[in-house]
């Protein structure tokens, strides 16, 4: 019998989601092999190497067809997918982790009384291609000033009146004097699955079968 092409699965490298995702594939049965490498590792059992790369990279390699699978957090796919109509990616199961919410947040002093109040306003947020829909579908003009971290000391940099950023337990927001006024997006972790055609060779029945052992992971 010849060997199965190996297939490549991205997860993040460092992150909220490193731990859980190794964890969810172990407890699917996969055994991980440890090596030296730290930016890859293969699987005993299974035609697949895991690929550990930044969270943002895992929609474009997916999409790519360099990775044909991939974990990855909701809202970093859905800000990647509406920057890139033509993405080839399918999700294939929700994994129940990672789950936060993507928030509109302003300080107590702001009044808020729904998406018409940012009517005007600056939002600080590293999702200006989501905060773009929710204003598009609501039909509010607002500007949206793109920044890659440390959203939460927008207002009081003065840079924008709101935020809209990843909110877990809300500790951060309080810190910063900040309280959520809407919610735009509800994310978890999900898997991910290449549309880019397979070549030939990983196109086998085999393959197939294997692939699908490795989508019942939910
Ligand atoms: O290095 P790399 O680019 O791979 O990682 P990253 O720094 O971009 O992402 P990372 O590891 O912070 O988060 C990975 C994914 O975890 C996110 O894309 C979300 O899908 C998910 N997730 C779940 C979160 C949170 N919970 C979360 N709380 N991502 C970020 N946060 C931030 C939040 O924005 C706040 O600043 O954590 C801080 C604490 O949150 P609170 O509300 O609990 O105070
Ligand atoms: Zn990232």
């Amino acid at each position: 019998m010849t060997a199965l092409p190996r297939l490549h699965l991205a997860v993040q490298k460092l992150g909220r989601l490193s731990d859980l995702s190794r964890d969810l594939l172990r407890d699917a049965g996969l055994r991980i092999q440890h090596g030296k490498n730290d930016l890859a590792a293969r699987v005993e059992n299974f035609p697949v190497d895991l690929m550990f790369v930044r969270d943002d990279d895992i929609p474009v390699f997916v999409s790519d067809g360099v990775c044909e699978f991939g974990i990855v957090g909701l809202n970093v796919l859905e800000e990647f997918a509406l920057g890139r109509p033509d993405a080839r990616f399918e999700i294939i199961a929700r994994l129940g982790f990672g789950r936060c919410g993507l928030r509109l947040a302003a300080s107590d002093r702001i009044a808020y009384g729904g998406p018409q109040s940012l009517a005007g306003a600056r939002i600080a947020t590293s999702y200006p291609r989501i905060v773009k829909r929710f204003l598009d579908e609501r039909g509010v003009e607002a500007t949206v000033v793109e920044m890659n971290g440390a959203v939460e000391l927008a207002p009081r940099l003065q840079i924008a009146t709101f935020i809209c950023d990843i909110v877990s337990t809300g500790a951060t927001l309080e810190a910063n004097g900040l309280r959520v006024v809407d919610s735009v997006l509800e994310s978890e972790a999900v898997l991910i699955r290449t549309s880019k055609p397979l070549a030939p060779e990983k196109r086998s029945e085999e393959h197939t079968s294997e692939l699908q052992s490795l989508m019942r992971i939910s």
